[in-house]
């Protein structure tokens, strides 16, 4: 890194310095996530004069799994699903695989002063009850996508306020949902869930959806394509805080755990060597570790899935069982049951001789 971005970045972290970092006259053109000068279309969409537009469903490619839609169709693939909705927003995400009778997912606040505000409580598809989500890993990214599909056209304000919660909530609250997203989906289904234990009430996740009301336009504030106001920190650091992503997109530097594109478009440092192309000149998969390819069969796999198909009885192993003994005169004391044993054992080895000489593929 140059010594001028060091010197700017050290600035920015002290001082409200941060408009620096924005390219201003790249600014003026109002880029957002459909700028494909800037960034990739989804699959769904294709590239024309510079805008992403809606793919028609199909031009999508054949392959993939069914997905069901709010609209109670399923369609052969998410993109072919993905492409319709491009055209009929109303018609969103569902589930994976078919579509299940009386399938229905929702997204709530609850305990909020406001309705546009509230811990987040969701009713998974497969599930009977609805769940808090939990606010480890609870951010920005997946506030917007909550906030949006709620019906908050510029996303979420903030995270970080704590609601007053009922007293028995404090002791039915053991479990959550962690969820995950990458930023641009039209509902939190297309997210995705894991079911996490929690200790207390605390951790379960709030927002603050932005609404006119919510407006903190201060000096240091960043006005984003779609009108939300954010934090001037919060943009050109990797982190789509607008929900339309123009916060990231007019960047000569970035912030915190971010990483610059050629294109000045500032991506969090995890897509980096992903295997997936963020950047549209191509330099977060370059120079990356060189991919590892397996010169020998693996043996070791071999060898664990021919024990798999072995019988599960342990022979050589002495059954733990006791045995009675009886005496003999002159002879030695007799082990009946270690006698089975062997018996057993040698049939299971003639059995599985058999096996391999006329049952070699
Ligand atoms: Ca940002
Ligand atoms: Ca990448």
């Amino acid at each position: 890194m140059k010594l001028a971005h060091v010197t700017l970045l050290f600035l920015c972290f002290y001082k409200s310095f941060c408009k620096d970092l924005l390219d201003n006259k790249c600014l003026t053109e109002k880029y957002t996530h459909l700028s494909c000068n800037k960034v990739f279309c989804q699959p769904w969409q294709k590239c024309i004069d510079g805008t992403c537009v809606c793919k028609l469903p199909y031009q999508c490619p054949k392959n993939g799994s069914r997905v069901c839609s709010t609209n109670g169709k399923s369609y052969l693939t998410y993109c072919q699903q993905k492409s319709f909705e491009c055209l009929q927003p109303r018609a969103k995400f569902l589930n994976n695989g078919t579509c299940i009778a009386e399938g229905e997912f929702s997204v709530s606040l609850k305990y909020g002063t406001t309705t546009s505000e509230g811990i987040v409580e969701v009713k998974l598809v497969d599930q009977d009850k609805k769940m808090f989500i939990c606010k480890k890993a609870w951010s920005i990214v997946e506030a917007n996508v909550a906030c949006l599909e709620l019906g908050f056209q510029q996303g979420a304000f903030e995270v970080q306020k704590s609601f007053e919660v009922p007293e028995d909530l404090h002791v039915n609250s053991t479990e959550c949902l962690h969820v995950h997203c990458r930023g641009l989906e039209t509902s939190l289904a297309e997210c995705t869930f894991i079911k996490k234990r929690t200790k207390n009430y605390q951790d379960l996740a709030g927002v603050v959806c932005y609404t006119q009301n919510t407006v903190s336009s201060a000096n240091d504030s960043f006005r984003c394509v779609n009108g939300k106001y954010i934090p001037q920190k919060k943009t050109c650091n990797g982190v789509n805080d607008c929900g339309d992503q123009s916060d990231e997109l007019c960047c000569k530097g970035c912030r915190g755990k971010s990483f610059l594109c050629k294109s000045g478009v500032c991506i969090p440092n995890k897509y980096k060597c992903n295997g997936e192309l963020d950047c549209i000149t191509g330099e977060d998969e370059i120079g990356c570790k060189e991919e590892t390819e397996l010169l020998t069969a693996n043996m070791d796999a071999e060898r664990k899935r021919i024990k798999s198909l072995l019988p599960k009885l342990s022979c050589g192993v002495k059954p733990i069982r006791p045995t009675r003994r009886k005496r003999v005169v002159g002879g030695k004391p007799a082990e009946i049951m270690y006698v089975h044993f062997h018996i057993c054992c040698l049939v299971l080895i003639f059995l599985t001789a058999l096996r391999g000489k006329y049952f070699v593929d």
